[in-house]
């Protein structure tokens, strides 16, 4: 386990709670699927998903797609990646104007079918709110009319799976085809088809099965020639369970995020199948329940349904408290959709048994076909105490809800009605996804999808993770395997950024995210010649060299010798490192680790760092739209590595030099995670890294490490994007060495509107001005608990750059094409009372890249700093230059 051993602490314990679920779900699952294939859509080659599935291209793969005419399909990459949506399959597409099929040679039986959908606008001018598409799986059809942009804004999210649930005859081809309306497109991110047991959700012909029809006498099959549609999926007051943690099926459990009753849960245990299948869903769901509150009279769930369908309700129950071991102790009545379900229902008279599941199964008619259908209809499951019961409860362990194909074997609701955000996306640059404010239509369960995405993400990074050590540890092959497959990560985010001089990637597939030999290394860079150094910082040079023989240009670090760790633990890093895959991150390309010297190769940035575009050096001054975007850009990648990536990563060392600009002008985060490698690890507690000027104070203070400094420093490029200022200049008045000393007490007496860029005097729309001046001040407060996550910051900046997207449409359309002035207003800081200048900074060991003069170099390495300061900063550095 010297793997997880190098891994940080908070990791290493993270992964020990998740080890043993995991180690259950790897070992045995209940169910293993004879089908399970994963279509990675617009995309070639293999790729591993971070829960360790691998997903296969659809390009020259044996299932499709077909082309109906002339005109082909296309594959397209994602124009954004926004939050933490995963980067397989959401980053390419197969995306369409004619309709497209594909065919997938399948084995009888029941399946699962999800369709994976991230709507984002793509390469090739697909932009978002154009896509309106059918979807038909033999004669049914799972969609009509359905645009996913539409559905996903009504949900708020970008991202989001359509499971459906179908049956496949004997020689029976699975086709799945993709129709857009005239003169719009469709598009598919990923397709899962996974087997399921027979009659897990099919009801067996036999006679005396068959399911209660609400309202009606006879009972209700489920048979072959019917669809569905899933609808929910609950653990009930039970947590999300991720796809891998599922019996076999992938079947993703959410928490219902109800706030009512009590949360009662038995983790240990162990359950009797006597009753059900154990593949019918995970012990979690059984053991863990809601259950009615002291004061509650009854349990009820809403769940958002398309009115006038059948639906199929299923209620998983599971008596696990240990004093109810006896009938009629906890009897209840069922209703749904307010109608008679069971009266006097009671768990352990049906499962047979203490700690024995079980589950009821349901059909209802949602409200009826009358006029003009409900947008909003919602289907309203209650459990009440029966009067006969001991005690007055009721209790529910797991819902789930799955809509019934119409006679016309039509599964497709109305699609979700909403008005396009405005100004909508027509740009050619990446426009990324934006916060959204309002949304006409707030669904139950997406948000909860929306606050539990986050965790289940970070939950199947680790997941991925440890399977991924563990089957390397157990089979050599598989890592090996595995090694290339993440080059393809590599291949992908080439394929992304869609210039002819990365698309030669594609052309040397397996040599990516690879090792390089000290001599390449050197005939790259004219054996480290001065005249190719691009930067150089704490870690030591950058240059700029050509691989391959001129076929790609690269960035070259070449790590201090003497700063340096031991080479396993730099193996382990880099490995780790090279996983991080972001639109806003520079992509590691390869290492060099030869005779002492270690070598890191990076993509190669065009534009250079961000600094470079603000001050010092003459260049054209980036526009207010663009640094609001670049702002954005690397609030994302900082956001993906705090709560997207496998495990909180820390930045260290934010600041415009990190951050850098490619051809397209989109920002990427540069050196994160090389904080720990480029120190001695058993010093990380008491040396305090970090760039001057962007060092957060509490953490200089306290030398507690939390991703409250990374916001702390992105605070100060902000106010640097802001100011075009340095921000340490002790040229200034002293009062105004320190930016953020500076730029605090100017917000504080309303005046921070004078020290502005002057090329911006006019160009912030006054909206814009003070949403992004309130961020700015948040993230730069004193103490760490006061500054905003990244997440939060990232929102509101997607919001700061909607506010001027819409002010500056709003000038065009009164004056088109001419230039326009908004004035300028100062920031309204009465809402901001703790804002308070100084701090102190205790003697301590403190090693920090000192960005000083004008050239835009750092000099490394200053070491026993004493600092004492009440106004910003002030005091001794020892200093000395390497
Ligand atoms: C599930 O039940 C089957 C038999 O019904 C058994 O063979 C299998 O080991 C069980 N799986 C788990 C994970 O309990
Ligand atoms: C439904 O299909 C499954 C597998 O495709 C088969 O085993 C089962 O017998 C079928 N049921 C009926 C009633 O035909
Ligand atoms: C498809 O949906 C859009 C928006 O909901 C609507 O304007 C359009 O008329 C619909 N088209 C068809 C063919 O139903
Ligand atoms: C699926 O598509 C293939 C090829 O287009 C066709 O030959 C086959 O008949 C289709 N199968 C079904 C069930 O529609
Ligand atoms: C469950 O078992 C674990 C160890 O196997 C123990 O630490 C934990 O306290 C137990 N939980 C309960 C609620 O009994
Ligand atoms: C329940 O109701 C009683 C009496 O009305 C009240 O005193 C108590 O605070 C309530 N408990 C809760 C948890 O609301
Ligand atoms: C369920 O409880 C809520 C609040 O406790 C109450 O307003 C509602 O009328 C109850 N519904 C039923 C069907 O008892
Ligand atoms: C069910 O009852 C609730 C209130 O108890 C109501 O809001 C809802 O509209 C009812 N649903 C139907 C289908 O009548
Ligand atoms: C499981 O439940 C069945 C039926 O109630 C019972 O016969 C069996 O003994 C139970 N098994 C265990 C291990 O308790
Ligand atoms: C789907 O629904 C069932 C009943 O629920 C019908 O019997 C099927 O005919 C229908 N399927 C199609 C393709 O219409």
């Amino acid at each position: 386990m010297n793997n997880l051993l190098a891994l940080n602490p908070i990791t290493s314990f993270v992964f020990f709670l998740v080890l043993h679920h995991l180690a259950i779900a790897i070992s045995k699952p209940a169910y293993n699927p004879t089908d399970s294939i994963l279509t990675n859509c617009g995309s070639s080659g293999d790729t591993p998903a971070p829960d360790g599935r691998i997903w296969t291209g659809d390009q020259k793969s044996k299932f499709g797609p077909i082309e109906q005419s002339s005109s082909k399909s296309h594959s397209a990459s994602a124009l954004s990646q926004g939050g933490s949506v995963q980067y397989v399959p959401y980053m390419t597409a197969r995306i369409s104007q004619s309709q497209f099929t594909y065919t997938f040679p399948v084995t009888a039986g029941q399946k699962f079918i999800r369709l994976h959908f991230y709507s984002v606008s793509y390469q090739g001018g697909f932009n978002r709110f154009k896509d309106f598409f059918d979807v038909k799986a033999g004669p049914f059809t799972l969609l009509s009319n359905f645009s996913a942009s539409f559905y996903a804004e009504a949900r708020d999210t970008y991202s989001f799976i359509k499971e459906f649930c179908f049956n496949v005859a004997e020689n029976q081809q699975l086709n799945l085809t993709f129709s857009p309306s005239l003169s719009k497109y469709a598009f598919i991110n990923g397709i899962e088809i996974i087997s399921m047991p027979s009659n897990l959700y099919y009801t067996p012909p036999e006679e005396g099965s068959g399911l209660i029809s609400i309202g009606k006498k006879e009972k209700f099959f489920i048979q072959n020639d019917t669809a569905l549609e899933n609808m929910c999926r609950f653990n009930v007051a039970g947590g999300t369970i991720s796809p891998v943690l599922d019996t076999g099926m992938y079947r993703l459990w959410r928490d219902d995020v109800l706030n009512l009753g009590l949360v009662n849960n038995e983790p240990n245990l162990s359950l009797n199948y006597s009753k059900i299948p154990n593949y019918t869903a995970p012990d979690e769901v059984y053991l863990s329940a809601r259950q009615l509150g002291l004061n509650d009279t009854n349990l009820t769930w809403r769940v958002p349904v398309d009115q006038g369908f059948r639906y199929l309700v299923r209620l998983h129950f599971c008596e696990f408290v240990p004093d109810i071991t006896k009938v009629n102790e906890r009897r209840f009545d069922i209703f749904i959709d307010n109608q008679t379900a069971t009266l006097g229902f009671d768990v352990i008279e049906s499962s047979g048994g203490h700690g024995t599941p079980t589950y009821n199964d349901y059909i209802v008619t949602a409200g009826k076909k009358v006029g003009k259908a409900d947008d909003d209809y919602r289907l309203f499951i209650t459990l009440r105490p029966n009067p006969s019961s001991i005690y007055p409860d009721a209790f529910l362990n797991g819902l789930e809800i799955f809509k019934l194909n119409d006679s016309d074997g039509n599964l497709a609701g109305p699609n979700s009605l909403v008005s396009v955000p405005s100004p909508p996306a027509t740009t050619a640059q990446p426009s990324a996804p934006t916060a959204k404010k309002s949304s006409t239509k707030k669904i139950l369960l997406l948000a909860i999808g929306g606050s539990v995405m986050g965790l289940l993400i970070i939950l199947s990074l680790l997941g991925f993770l440890v399977i991924w050590r563990i089957r390397k540890k157990q089979d050599g092959h598989y890592g090996s395997h595995y090694k290339s497959l993440s080059c393809c990560w590599r291949l992908n985010s080439a394929a992304y950024i869609g210039k002819s001089s990365r698309t030669m990637a594609s052309s040397l597939p397996q040599e990516l995210c690879r090792q390089f030999s000290l001599d390449e290394i050197k005939a790259a860079t004219n054996d480290f010649h001065e005249s190719l150094i691009i930067g150089s910082g704490g870690f030591g040079n950058v240059y700029r060299g050509d691989i391959d023989n001129g076929a790609m240009t690269v960035a070259i670090k070449r790590l201090n010798r003497e700063s340096s760790q031991g080479v396993r633990e730099f193996r382990t890093e880099i490995e780790t490192l090279s996983q991080l895959r972001h639109v806003n991150l520079v992509s590691l390309i390869g290492y060099c680790l030869h005779e002492g010297e270690m070598v890191l190769v990076y993509d190669y940035m065009v534009n250079g760092t961000l600094r470079d575009h603000l001050y010092d050096k003459f260049k054209n001054p980036l526009p207010w739209k663009q640094r609001l975007e670049i702002c954005t850009g690397a609030a994302r990648g900082l956001h993906y590595l705090h709560a997207g990536a496998s495990n909180t990563i820390i930045h260290r060392d934010i600041k415009t030099t990190n951050i850098l600009l490619d051809e397209n002008w989109v920002a990427k985060v540069s050196d994160f995670g090389l904080s720990k490698i480029g120190v001695n690890d058993s010093a990380v507690s008491t040396i305090v890294k970090g760039t001057w000027g962007y060092l957060d104070p509490e953490y200089a203070r306290r030398h507690q490490l939390t991703e409250k400094s990374d916001v702390y420093s992105f605070g100060v490029v902000l106010l640097e994007v802001l100011c075009a200022r340095k921000p340490l200049n002790q040229k200034l008045e002293e009062e105004q060495w320190n930016l953020v000393s500076w730029a605090r007490k100017c917000i504080q007496n309303e005046n921070i509107h004078l020290i502005i860029d002057p090329h911006l005097i006019g160009k912030i729309a006054p909206v814009c001005f003070q949403k992004f001046v309130e961020i700015a001040e948040s993230c730069v407060r004193e103490q760490g608990i006061e500054r905003p996550s990244m997440h939060d910051v990232m929102e509101k900046l997607e919001f700061a750059l909607e506010l001027q997207q819409t002010a500056d449409a709003e000038k065009e359309k009164m004056n088109p094409g001419e230039d326009y002035v908004y004035p300028q207003v100062s920031f309204h800081a009465s809402r901001y009372t703790n804002i308070v200048g100084g701090f102190q900074l205790d003697s301590s060991n403190i090693s920090i890249d000192l960005d000083t003069d004008t050239t835009g170099q750092t000099f490394p390495s200053v070491v026993s700093s004493s600092i004492t300061s009440s106004h910003g900063f002030s005091g001794t550095i020892n200093s000395s230059r390497k």
